[in-house]
């Protein structure tokens, strides 16, 4: 615990000591969650009627619990998501605008008002429904970063349709597993997209996969580059401009009951399968609603940038349901922080005057090691809160952070959370919380955060004590199940320590309680902030025709984190390609089984694996050796050749 003990400590930021007030101080944190854990049902109750707006009010606040995997909350109510993201505020002020473009190429920009949107979600609902789209239909969502794909979630949430969007980076098979897992009929894409310069050929990904999926019948196609090859196909296919500009400009909201399911998200576990996370209505509104307001301390003019893709949980929460949830202004972002230079998120806040921005570590050691004159021209002064989220933070990236972005004047929260919490869980709050460069710090409102032994599971009391993170309680924006895989759920998440949620993380709290998440100790591998499963990446390695056997472990790397190493066995009879030409091949197979972004860094032809005499792969090994811990693995004369391992550090070394 030594490296815990002698961080600096950061006192409340100068910008948040001034007007606008902070929602929250340091004894309102505190009074509030000790409520939150101490009365739940007045606590959540009373914010569900104060922040969300119903058709149908609530009766009981919390239902169900951990043992059968029933958390139910605000079970009789009844209400709409897009209602109550959209409809409120057009109401109020029609000409706010809710949605600022920016797209790839600097100097375009666009803005959708909250009327505008209003009438964009309701043309595409009721194009949705003449499509025979129903309540509790799933909708797949293949969409670069566009105001479209902000619009695509809103009007399946406006009839009851439950979305699923798949992060335009996957591959053509990925997309039709998850299309075909979730039963979807309609599939809404773009021609092309764009994104630092490249042209991604999203329609034709899609046809790749649509082949495989007989149950699509419809396909929604948003005119991006305008490119004229991309072809639609007859009786199936039709531009997202015709089929709204048909519709009446206004369709009712229908009304779910707080449970119905909001949507699918497809994340990766420790088996080689997906699992679709099923976020319900009304906790999950309510935590992204409240984790907006508090953890980010947005104000009712604020521009909020979160640089994550709609793809992903936090694209989700904190581009589309959490800003609108609180009627500000959200940023969507198509292109990268380094396009087309590395000051283009500096320019981006400067000309719209952002005042909380949100991003991955992985971008902030990049931009890090890009040089510190990219962001020292821009004018950050509109900036108030900046926010961490993906991985854990190291705190040199987080002290570049506070100096060249926040200029020492903002708030710095490092949010730990997961696709599974649907909102942040553990974070400083920015008029709360003192922050060390590093830590989490501070559960969340309604958040009881214990530290398990691993092996008895019993809580490691205390502190300056390490162990697994798991959550003592229900809170409103957990994940309800696994699409069509109830048992999954429990088995993932409430089975593994009897009576708490699992995390999957690994964590220690430091002599003042806060809490330091220390990454994943299951099969989960976390590069650049996007999680992949080992299993997935041996499985698509093992469909190469001359691989026999796969081991994937996580290397460390200065910029994204953690990078894939892969260790490969070739069948006895292989005599395909040389070493090299393999290497290509089984990069290939990966692009094709689950998309560019889980390219291994290393891909090592082995003659065998380490492996214990019952057959099973000794993973712990690997890991330390593509790590550069070759020399601290400990007896392995356990294994069934532990001749192996010399071979294999070898192999290592040689670049
Ligand atoms: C929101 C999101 C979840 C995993 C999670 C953990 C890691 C996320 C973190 C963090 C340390 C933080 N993680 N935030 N680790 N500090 N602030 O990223 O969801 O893609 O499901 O990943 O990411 O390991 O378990 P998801």
């Amino acid at each position: 615990m030594a490296e815990y003990r002698e961080v600096q400590s950061f006192p409340i930021a100068p910008r948040l000591t001034q007007n606008p007030k902070p929602h929250v101080n340091d004894s309102t944190y505190k009074s509030d969650h000790a409520a939150s854990l101490k009365n739940p049902d007045e606590f959540w109750g009373k914010l569900a009627r104060e922040m969300l707006s119903w058709d149908v009010p609530f009766r009981t606040v919390r239902a169900g619990g951990f043992e059968n995997g029933d958390v139910a909350w605000f079970p009789e109510g009844q209400l709409n998501a897009s209602y109550n993201c959209v409809d409120r505020w057009a109401y109020k002020n029609p000409d706010k605008v809710a949605i600022i473009y920016e797209a790839d190429e600097p100097g375009n920009h666009e803005e959708v008002t909250y009327g505008q949107l209003l009438v964009q979600v309701s043309q595409l609902a009721n194009a949705l429904k003449k499509m025979g789209v129903k309540k509790g239909d799933s909708v797949i969502i293949y969409l670069p970063m566009c105001p479209q794909a902000i619009v695509s979630l809103l009007a399946c949430a406006r009839i009851g349709a439950v979305h699923s969007v798949v992060f335009a980076g996957f591959s053509s098979d990925s997309l039709r597993d998850r299309t075909v897992d979730c039963e979807a009929r309609v599939v809404i894409t773009t021609d092309e997209g764009k994104r630092g310069g490249r042209t991604i050929a999203t329609k034709s990904i899609v046809d790749a996969a649509l082949k495989e999926c007989p149950k699509v019948e419809h396909v929604i196609v948003v005119k991006r580059t305008g490119n004229e090859s991309v072809q639609l196909q007859k009786g199936r296919d039709q531009w997202w401009g015709d089929v709204c500009s048909r519709e009446r400009a206004f369709c009712p909201p229908v009304p779910v009951n707080s449970e119905d399911p909001l949507f699918i998200l497809y994340t990766s576990g420790s088996t080689g399968k997906p699992k679709g996370v099923v976020h319900s209505t009304a906790g999950y509104l309510l935590g992204t609603a409240l984790t907006v307001k508090h953890v980010f301390d947005v104000h009712e003019n604020d521009k909020f940038a979160c640089m994550a893709d709609v793809g992903w949980i936090t694209g989700h929460s904190y581009i589309c349901y959490g800003p609108l949830m609180n009627g500000v202004t959200t940023l969507v972002f198509e292109s990268t922080p380094v396009y087309p230079t590395a000051s283009r998120y500096w320019d981006v806040v400067d000309k719209h005057k952002i005042t909380q921005f949100y991003t991955a570590p992985t971008s902030i050691r990049l931009l890090r090691r890009l040089g510190e004159e990219h962001v020292n021209k821009a004018d950050l002064s509109s900036l108030r809160v900046i926010g961490s989220v993906g991985e854990p933070i190291n705190p040199e990236a987080w002290e570049w952070y506070n100096k060249h972005v926040g200029r020492e004047q903002c708030a710095i929260v490092d949010t730990y959370w997961q696709t599974e919490t649907g909102s942040i869980i553990i974070t400083p709050l920015p008029g709360a919380t003192k922050t060390k460069p590093g830590s989490a710090t501070n559960p969340f409102w309604g958040i009881d955060p214990v530290l398990l032994d691993p092996q008895t599971g019993k809580e490691v009391t205390g502190n300056e004590v390490e162990g697994v993170l798991a959550i003592r309680n229900p809170w409103p924006s957990m994940a309800r199940t696994v699409f069509n895989d109830h048992q999954r759920y429990l088995e993932t998440y409430l089975h593994p320590y009897r009576g708490y949620y699992f995390t999957g993380d690994g964590a220690a709290r430091d002599k003042d309680g806060y809490i330091w998440i220390k990454g994943r100790v299951d099969d989960v591998l976390n590069v650049s902030g996007h999680r992949l499963s080992t299993a997935e990446i041996e499985s698509a390695l093992i469909s190469h025709p001359g691989v026999a056997e796969a081991a994937v472990v996580a290397m460390p790397d200065e910029t994204t984190g953690q990078a894939i190493c892969a260790y490969v066995t070739m069948k006895g009879d292989y005599d395909g390609a040389t070493d090299d030409s393999l290497t290509k091949e089984l990069v290939l197979v990966i692009r094709k089984n689950i998309g560019p972004f889980a390219t291994p860094k290393r891909i090592i032809v082995a003659p065998d694996l380490p492996k214990t005499r019952s057959g099973k792969i000794m993973r712990r090994i690997l890991r330390k050796i593509a790590s550069n811990e070759g020399d601290q693995l400990g007896d392995v004369s356990s294994l069934a050749d532990p001749s192996i391992v010399d071979k294999i550090k070898e192999l290592t070394a040689k670049k």
